[in-house]
């Protein structure tokens, strides 16, 4: 059977598999043996990502909406609207009428694409991805603290840690080929594990030490492990001295933070701060794993920064096996942003508000006046779409309906708004309210890349023809950048897109496909003869000296009272994606997760009377939602879990529209609900 090495389409992890096909359709899936992160292993996932590309739902034409139904229609006639829409608003209303959701999704060719089409094309900065949703705050915190905001480390580099302190990041769920090599760590080299997370997650079970804290106290028991390595005189301070700015401002703030008052706010007991902090701090090599219940609050960038604080204050960082590791969710999402698919920054986090930048790219693209001021993000697309300040909506492999936060909201304000394009591979939620749907290829059905969470750019590769009609994205992005006059997007193949990328972007500098190889290069890669990084900030950091940046704990927007009693968090389950477009088409994933559910604790189900498996309504001030209780330990009382997979019972009708002040993340892991028996 003909089989093609590509990388896995679903987490950041960046698994390398093959695909095997007859010629028409994929058939099957297998790890690679040599592949630097997969190793021979894949995860359930990995094992099942050739099934739901041959879906027979496939969208497989061109759709215009009619009278409230899709006709299908030649790319023609539905580019052809598209283009006349899109200008005629750019003519009456000005370029920031315009707005693009673009792809974690896809590959880095086509996010560059879809920026280039946004600012050199229609001259709007409105585009923004699931980042938003996602690690923004680590974007925006890591780079204020080091100056770059990705994993400052690499995934072989849990082999040799001596600590591994992992909160608010479900690893073994949802970084799978990451969370078993945690566990070999730990199993065969004796490391220790500290996990702090308010469930108690699979990880918790290989723990040293396991704490529970309450949702959203994050920067609370953070403050609380400085207090104690300070008052205990295990801070590093030549590493503070001579790498550092900001001790003493540190130092101030975490005074209050006795682990008594930590305890008061988070419940994790004084002597379990206590005995983290000397863990942590104690050993040589220690690294820090975060991901979603550390980002995804109205202070996410506060808690990014004060784990960045605990990686400083004891000198781990800037060598192996150390530093602070978000771990980046969709397969593409750290590409998506190098190439910037962000408001604010060209690719390679290029400020656009730097006059030499927009020039050199107004040179590369051949345009002029690229515009200077930041535009929207993912959820200000949204509510401006609602209120008619966004009169054309261009969104590319995203399903906010289900995915971004009060989903009613959503979904008036996309009801609402005047021209909605969808570029999709299957109808999804999102595109039911589409005036058009654009049919894409599929990740078997391309060619690009996908830089992973360690910042591994690797390569996808085309296995089989897309179904009917449907299109890479990258040529439909092309193709609308034709109709609209602009000479300057004609590719025969995305290796000529990352060229361009490389071009312009010193961190993809060396990137060409040819180089990539079986197993990818990490960035930084400035030359064509650099051989890539796996660790950040070795001698000096990115931005010079590393910056304390100390923050108070704030409570989260919404906390509980009388009637909205419970705390509900949200997130993700091993066996399904996201808004489950794909893997509700995998009869294995399927048959594992059919139905929504809701964690709750024994104790506060025999409050409530309620028994494993019976039916519950839950509301917030937003919404309600009827589902599945699971009763049992791995929640504490008084707080609720949903995943929030599932469009039956979608846990987005329930959370709330509260965005931290700068990286502009929703509140996705706290809001207050209320349960009742049905
Ligand atoms: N199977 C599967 N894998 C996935 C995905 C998927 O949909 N399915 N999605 C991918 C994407 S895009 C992402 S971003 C990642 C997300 O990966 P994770 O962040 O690991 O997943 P989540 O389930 O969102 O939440 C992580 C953990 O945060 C904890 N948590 C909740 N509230 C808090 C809090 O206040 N503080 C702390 N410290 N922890 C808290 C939860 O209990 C949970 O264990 O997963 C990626 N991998
Ligand atoms: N309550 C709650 N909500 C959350 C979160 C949470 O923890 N709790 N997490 C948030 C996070 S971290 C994230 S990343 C977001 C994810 O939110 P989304 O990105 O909206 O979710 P996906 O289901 O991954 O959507 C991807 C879409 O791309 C389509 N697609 C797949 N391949 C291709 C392709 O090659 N081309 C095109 N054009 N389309 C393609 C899929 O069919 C799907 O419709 O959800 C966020 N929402
Ligand atoms: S761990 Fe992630 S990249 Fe690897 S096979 Fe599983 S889903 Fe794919
Ligand atoms: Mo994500």
């Amino acid at each position: 059977m003909p089989r093609v090495l590509t990388t896995c389409i679903y987490c950041g992890c960046g698994c390398g598999l093959y695909l095997i096909s007859d010629g028409k359709r994929l058939t099957g899936a297998y790890p690679s043996r040599n592949h630097p992160v997969s190793r021979g292993a894949l995860c359930v996932k990995g094992w099942n990502s050739y099934e739901f590309s041959n879906d027979l739902n496939r969208l497989t034409a061109p759709l215009i909406k009619k009278d409230g139904k899709f006709i299908p229609a030649s790319w023609d006639e539905t580019l052809g609207l598209v283009v006349e829409k899109f200008k005629h608003y750019k003519n009456t209303f000005g370029p920031d009428s315009l707005a693009f959701l673009s792809s974690a999704k896809t590959t880095n060719e086509e996010n560059f694409l879809m920026m280039k089409l946004a600012r050199a094309v229609f001259k709007t900065n409105n585009i923004d991805h699931c980042a938003r949703l996602c690690h923004a705050s680590t974007v925006v915190g890591l780079s204020l603290a080091f100056g770059g905001g990705a994993m400052t480390n690499s995934i072989n580099e849990f082999k040799d840690a001596e600590v591994i302190l992992v909160t608010g990041s479900d690893t073994t769920a949802q970084h799978p080929l990451i969370g078993s090599r945690i566990i070999n760590t730990v199993k065969d080299k004796g490391a220790k594990l500290i996990v702090i997370d308010p469930r108690e997650i699979q990880l918790a079970k290989y723990a040293t030490i396991y704490a529970q804290p309450k949702c959203g106290t994050d920067v609370a028991w953070i403050n609380g492990l400085i207090y104690v390595i300070i008052a205990e005189d295990l801070h590093d301070k030549k590493f503070i001295e001579e790498r550092t700015e900001g001790f003493l401002e540190l130092k101030r703030t975490v005074r209050d933070y006795t682990p008594e008052l930590v305890e008061e706010i988070t419940t994790i007991p004084k002597e379990k701060i206590i005995e983290i902090a000397r863990l942590y701090a104690k050993a040589r090599k220690s690294m820090i794993v975060y991901s979603m219940g550390i980002t995804q609050h109205t202070t996410g960038v506060d808690n990014v920064l004060s784990l960045a604080n605990l990686a400083m204050v004891t000198g781990h960082i800037g060598f192996a096996s150390t530093g602070v590791n978000p771990l980046r969710g969709q397969n593409n999402v750290q590409g998506s942003c190098d190439v910037g698919a962000l408001p604010d920054v060209y690719s390679g986090y290029q400020s656009l508000v730097d006059g030499d930048i927009r020039k050199k790219f107004e040179q590369g693209w051949r345009v002029e006046g690229l515009p200077p001021k930041a535009g929207l993000t993912v959820t200000e697309i949204i509510s401006a779409a609602g209120e008619g300040r966004i009169k054309g909506l261009y969104i590319m492999g995203e399903n906010p309906i289900i995915s971004d936060p009060d989903s009613n909201h959503v979904r008036k304000c996309l009801s609402e708004v005047e021209f909605l394009v969808v570029q999709d591979i299957f109808l999804s939620d999102t595109a039911e309210y589409a005036d058009v749907v654009l049919p894409s290829a599929s990740f078997a059905e391309k060619d690009g890349t996908f830089t992973n969470t360690e910042r591994r750019v690797e390569r996808i590769r085309k296995v089989i023809d897309p179904p009917g009609q449907a299109k890479a994205d990258w040529q439909i992005l092309s193709e609308v950048a034709r109709r609209m006059g602009y000479k300057g997007m004609d590719y025969k193949h995305p290796s000529e897109i990352m060229d361009e990328i490389a071009s312009l972007t010193p961190i993809y500098g060396g990137i060409t496909y040819d180089r990539l190889g079986p197993y990818g290069l990490q960035w930084p890669c400035p030359t064509k003869d650099h051989p890539g990084t796996s660790v950040l900030h070795k001698e000096k950091f990115t931005k010079g000296k590393g910056t304390f940046m100390p923050r108070p704990y704030i409570p989260p927007a919404e906390s509980t009272d009388e009637e909205y009693n419970f705390v509900l968090t949200t997130g993700r389950v091993y066996w399904h994606w996201h808004t489950r477009t794909m893997t509700n088409r995998t009869s294995t994933l399927e048959r594992e997760a059919p139905e929504p559910y809701v964690e709750i604790n024994c104790e506060d189900a025999e409050d409530l009377q309620i028994r494993d498996d019976q039916l519950i309504k839950v509301s917030s001030r937003r919404g309600a939602i009827t589902l599945k209780v699971r009763v049992g330990h791995k929640v504490a009382k008084g707080t609720l879990f949903i995943p929030f997979h599932y469009r039956e019972a979608a846990a987005n009708i329930l959370t709330i529209l509260a965005v931290d002040p700068i990286a502009k993340i929703p509140e996705y892991k706290v809001c207050a609900v209320k349960v009742e028996k049905i």
